[in-house]
């Protein structure tokens, strides 16, 4: 096992980490920036160590200062938590050749994965479906044999983007001639790569995710699928497990085609496949994430698997000490994200001072979160402030607590979403389950007629 873990991340993911770190019995390193001193992770933590100034890329970001924290506190793993480091296959190299383990995939699994062009490729060869789309396109003329094909709308993506930037949607030949370029020159200017793909593009799909688990010695399995369709402008509002639009038969294929695909590039950790799926349950590989994912926690509580133990467990070379018949998805879970943001002020940032906090509890309850009362949330990261996670034996139960454990939240000071998730939480069509990915839209749009 190792010595020491350093947790290159701040907020609820560091906090996390930390806490399974303490079960398995490893001290930790916090890293923090000068605006982070007062940050839960750092009080945690068996010691911490000031790497920079707030500005992300000289702390967080910044590769020497991390790996000089862990060679000073003779870290021998570095935990990158998501976001940050979490996927960047340099910073996993480097910190093998220190000789510190990367707790996560190779860097050649992630690079095969950050290629979304490859990735689909990846995928075909191995049964997955993918998509229809194409490999990496430089002519407008492609482009329109392709949607000849498939028909508009199409989707432009880069091939080095992911999570919704840099895509445009095209709805005929015209717009093809007047958005290659922009997209091309967007992708450059956000990734460093030019080079974009297409796809037909889907109609507010359902957004379906599969939680692998993969250790070093090939042994592969999946946890069932998370709904995620509750977004606004690609950031998750909601997430939960199971999803109602996935059946036994779905959910079976999913897994063991995510399986294939981990088994197919040597993959070690926990990951997650992206899939859409359409009006019709046709469902498909849209791109994966290396990586431990915010919204882990609603498969936790469906499985009972602690997945930053595993993770932290596989790293340090274990054997998965059960299969795929001993994983049992019981009842449901959601997962509202709570953040420092004022919804009738479109969701700006609104960081700031918390001069009350009460958090919820109970039966089924969990929250996750780096914040305490007199915290002050700085204004230089990630508007989140944790999670609140609700278990039930059926999905009206696990609805109806979250919304017990919603209203007993008290967060004053600043302000957050949490009227909005009770809003939403009450909503028809989410107490229906009959929603997609154009959820949010849909429900401003109600709200608006109501007003
Ligand atoms: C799509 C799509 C429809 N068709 N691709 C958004 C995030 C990025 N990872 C890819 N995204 C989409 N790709 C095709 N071919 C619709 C989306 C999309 C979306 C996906 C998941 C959850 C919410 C979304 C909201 C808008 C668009």
């Amino acid at each position: 096992m190792f010595k020491r873990v350093l947790i290159a991340n701040r907020g609820e993911i560091a906090v996390r980490i930390i806490r399974a770190c303490r079960e398995i019995g490893l001290p930790t390193v916090a890293i923090y920036s000068e605006a982070d001193e007062n940050s839960l992770h750092v009080r945690l933590a068996t010691e911490a160590y000031c790497v920079g100034p707030a500005e992300s890329t000289k702390s967080y970001l910044s590769i020497p200062a991390i790996i000089s924290a862990a060679l000073v506190s003779g870290a021998d793993a570095i935990h990158p938590g998501y976001g940050f480091m979490a996927e960047r296959p340099d910073f996993a190299e480097i910190c093998e050749k220190h000789g510190i383990k990367f707790i996560g995939p190779s860097a050649e699994s992630m690079r095969k994965m950050a290629d979304k062009a490859a990735a689909r490729k990846t995928m075909i060869e191995n049964n997955v479906p993918v998509i229809p789309g194409t490999d990496v396109v430089t002519t407008v003329e492609e482009i329109k044999e392709f949607a000849k094909e498939v028909g508009y709308p199409v989707i432009l993506k880069a091939v080095a983007g992911g999570g919704g930037k840099g895509m445009r949607i095209v709805n005929n030949d015209d717009e093809v001639e007047t958005n290659m370029e922009i997209c091309q020159t967007e992708a450059k200017s956000f990734f460093g790569n030019p080079d974009i793909y297409v796809e037909k593009y889907l109609i507010n799909p359902h957004h379906i995710e599969v939680q692998i688990l993969a250790d070093q010695y090939g042994n592969v399995v999946h946890f069932g699928e998370r709904d995620c369709s509750i977004q606004r402008r690609h950031q998750k509002l909601i997430e939960e497990a199971p999803s109602i639009a996935v059946n036994e038969e779905t959910r079976r294929a999913m897994g063991e085609a995510a399986i294939r695909a981990a088994k197919a590039i040597n993959y070690e950790g926990v990951g997650t496949f992206e899939f859409l799926m359409d009006h019709d349950g046709k469902w498909y590989f849209m791109e994966m994430n290396t990586r431990i994912q915010v919204e882990h926690c609603v498969t936790e509580m469906i499985s009972n698997v602690d997945l930053v133990r595993e993770q932290i467990m596989i790293a340090a070379g274990e054997k998965l000490d059960f299969t795929q018949d001993d994983i049992v998805l019981r009842g449901h879970a959601i997962e509202c994200r709570i953040n420092a943001e004022d919804p009738s002020k479109g969701f700006m940032p609104n960081p700031g001072t918390i001069t009350g906090y009460v958090t919820p509890g109970g039966f089924g309850v969990r929250v996750d979160s780096h914040i305490y009362q007199d915290y002050t949330v700085p204004p230089n990261y990630d508007s989140m402030l944790g999670k609140v996670i609700c278990w039930g034996r059926n999905r009206n139960e696990a609805r109806r607590r979250m919304y017990r454990a919603l209203k007993e939240y008290v967060i004053t000071g600043i302000e957050t979403t949490l009227p909005f998730h009770q809003d939403i939480i009450e909503d028809d069509v989410f107490i229906s389950g009959n929603f997609d990915t154009g959820f949010i839209e849909d429900y401003n749009k109600r709200k608006a007629e109501h007003a």
